[in-house]
C-alpha cells in the first residue's frame, strides 16, 4: 500500500510490544511532564464512618500524594462506595506497601498505571480521562521526527529531515486547547500534494462511499482543499468540530496503538503535518499530510462515522493488550481499508485506500476476497502491510458497525466500562463488576 508502516513498526505498534527504548523522548518536553509519574486507583469501602478518613491515612502514612480524588455510591449495594484517585508514586517500594496496606482496608480495589507491567492482581493499564491527558502522548513516539530509517525515501535529504524536525517540534509542544501552528509550505511539498489531489480526486466518485463524496467539496469550500493547496490543520479542526465534534492534534510520528486508539475515545485525531518525500509522490512508508488529510479527514466529518471511530476508541481504553491488538486491527479492515455496500455496488471508506491511487481501484476489483465485517472474526484476520491487502472486510451502514463494536466491547475483560461525557470531555469510569 501507498500509505503503510514500515513492518518492523508496525508489528511492534500491533503487538502494542511499544518499550521505553522505542519511544523517543524530547527532551525539551519532559520537565513540563509533571504527571508522568501519576497513578490512579480505584477502589471501594463499605459505608463505615470514617472508611475514607482511615484510607486517606493510609496515603498519608506513606507519603504518597494526592492530586485527585473523586467518590460516588457503588452499584454494588447501597452501602458501598467507589472512589478514583490519582497520586503518585515516585517510590515503587513505598508504594507496593501502601497499596497492600490499603488492600485490608478496602472492598475492591484496581490500580491504573501507564505501564500496567508490575503492578500485580487487578492492575488496569493506565489510560487518559480528560481530552487534555492527550498532552502526554506528544513525547510518546516510535520515530523521532528527523530520524528516518535507510529505506526512507528522504533518508539521503539533509534538507528534508530539517524540514521533518521542524515539523515535529510543533507536535512536540503542542498542548490541548492551543491553535495548531500554521505551516507555509514549499512549492516542492505543493507539488506532490497536487500530484495526489488530482490522481484521487479522479477516483472519488466512482470508487469512494457515499458520505465521502458528500463531504470533500464542503472541505473545498471550507477548509481550503483545493489542488495547489495544503490545507491547514487548524482550519480542518475547526470545520469538523462544527460537523461531529471531532478535532485534531499534531502529531510528531506513529503512537503506540494503545496512544492512537485513546485518542479516538475523546474524539481525537492525531495528524501528521509534514508531507511525504518528493522523490516519490506515490508512495510513503508512514501516514503523512495526504494520508490524513485526503483519507481520514472527510469521513470524520460525518456523525455516524465519528460514532463508530469512538466506538473503537472507548472499547480499547484500559483493556489487556492482547485486545488492543484486537481493536487495533479492526481499526485497519474498517477505518484504514473499510468497504461498504451502497446501492448494490461496493464502494470504499477506509482511509488507507481513499489515500491511495493504486490501492483505491485495485480493491474495487475482482482480486481480493471480501468478507462480512464481524469484530470477532475482523479481529483475528492477519494482514500484509507492505502490499495490497488479499482480504477486505464489508460494513453495512456506520451505525450498524458502530453497534457491533459496542457489542464486542462487551466481551472485552476489564473490571470496568467507561461513559464518554460530551460536556466535560471526560472518561467516566464506571465500575460495574
Ligand atoms: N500513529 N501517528 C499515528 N497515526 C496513525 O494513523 C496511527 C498511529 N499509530 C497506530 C495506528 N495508526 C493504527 O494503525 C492502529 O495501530 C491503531
Ligand atoms: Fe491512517
Amino acid at each position: 500500500m501507498d500509505a503503510g508502516i514500515s513492518p518492523a513498526k508496525r508489528s511492534k505498534i500491533d503487538n502494542g510490544d511499544v518499550k521505553d527504548s522505542d519511544l523517543k523522548t524530547y527532551h525539551g518536553y519532559i520537565e513540563e511532564d509533571h504527571d508522568k509519574n501519576a497513578i490512579s486507583l480505584l477502589f471501594s469501602t463499605n459505608e463505615e464512618v470514617g472508611a475514607l478518613a482511615s484510607c486517606l491515612k493510609v496515603f498519608k502514612k506513606h507519603k504518597v500524594n494526592l492530586s485527585h480524588i473523586e467518590s460516588r455510591p457503588s452499584k454494588r449495594g447501597k452501602d458501598s462506595y467507589d472512589f478514583f484517585v490519582n497520586c503518585d508514586s515516585h517510590q515503587q517500594a513505598t508504594f507496593k506497601a501502601m497499596v497492600d496496606e490499603l488492600r485490608m482496608r478496602t472492598t475492591t480495589l484496581k490500580i491504573l498505571t501507564r505501564d500496567g507491567a508490575d503492578e500485580g492482581p487487578g492492575s488496569v493499564p493506565w489510560f487518559p480521562r480528560k481530552i487534555s491527558e492527550l498532552d502526554r502522548f506528544a513525547n510518546q513516539i516510535l520515530n523521532y521526527g528527523s530520524e528516518l530509517d535507510s529505506d526512507h525515501p528522504g533518508f539521503t535529504d539533509s534538507v528534508y529531515r530539517a524540514r521533518r524536525k521542524e515539523f515535529a517540534d510543533i507536535a512536540f509542544h503542542y498542548k490541548y486547547g492551543q491553535a495548531i501552528p500554521r505551516v507555509t509550505y514549499t512549492p516542492d511539498e505543493i507539488k506532490t500534494w497536487t500530484t495526489i489531489y488530482d490522481k484521487l480526486t479522479e477516483l472519488f466518485p466512482t470508487h469512494a462511499c457515499r458520505e465521502f463524496n458528500h463531504i470533500f467539496p464542503l472541505l473545498e469550500e471550507n477548509c481550503g482543499y483545493r489542488r495547489d493547496n495544503i490545507p491547514q490543520l487548524e482550519d480542518i479542526s475547526n470545520f469538523l468540530k462544527d460537523c461531529s465534534g471531532f478535532s485534531v492534534r499534531p502529531v510528531a510520528g506513529l503512537l503506540s496503538s494503545r496512544d492512537f486508539l485513546a485518542g479516538l475515545a475523546f474524539r481525537v485525531l492525531h495528524a501528521t503535518q509534514y508531507i511525504r518525500h518528493s522523490s516519490k509522490p506515490m508512495y510513503t512508508p508512514e501516514p503523512d499530510v495526504c494520508h490524513e488529510l485526503i483519507g481520514h479527514v472527510p469521513l470524520l466529518a460525518d456523525p455516524s462515522f465519528a460514532r463508530f471511530s469512538q466506538e473503537i476508541g472507548l472499547a480499547s481504553l484500559g483493556a489487556p493488550d492482547e485486545y488492543i491488538q484486537k481493536l487495533a486491527t479492526c481499526y485497519w479492515f474498517t477505518v484504514e481499508f473499510g468497504l461498504c455496500r451502497q446501492g448494490g455496488e461496493v464502494k470504499a471508506f477506509g482511509a488507507g485506500l481513499l489515500s491511495s491511487f493504486g490501492e483505491l481501484q485495485y480493491c474495487l476489483t475482482d482480486k481480493p476476497d471480501l468478507k462480512e465485517f464481524e469484530p470477532s472474526k475482523t479481529a483475528e484476520q492477519k494482514y500484509p502491510i507492505t502490499e495490497f491487502q488479499p482480504v477486505y472486510f464489508i460494513a453495512g451502514s456506520f451505525e450498524e458497525a458502530k453497534e457491533k463494536m459496542r457489542a464486542y466491547a462487551d466481551t472485552i475483560p476489564r473490571p470496568f466500562s467507561v461513559r464518554y461525557n460530551p460536556y466535560t470531555q471526560t472518561v467516566e469510569v464506571i465500575d460495574n463488576k
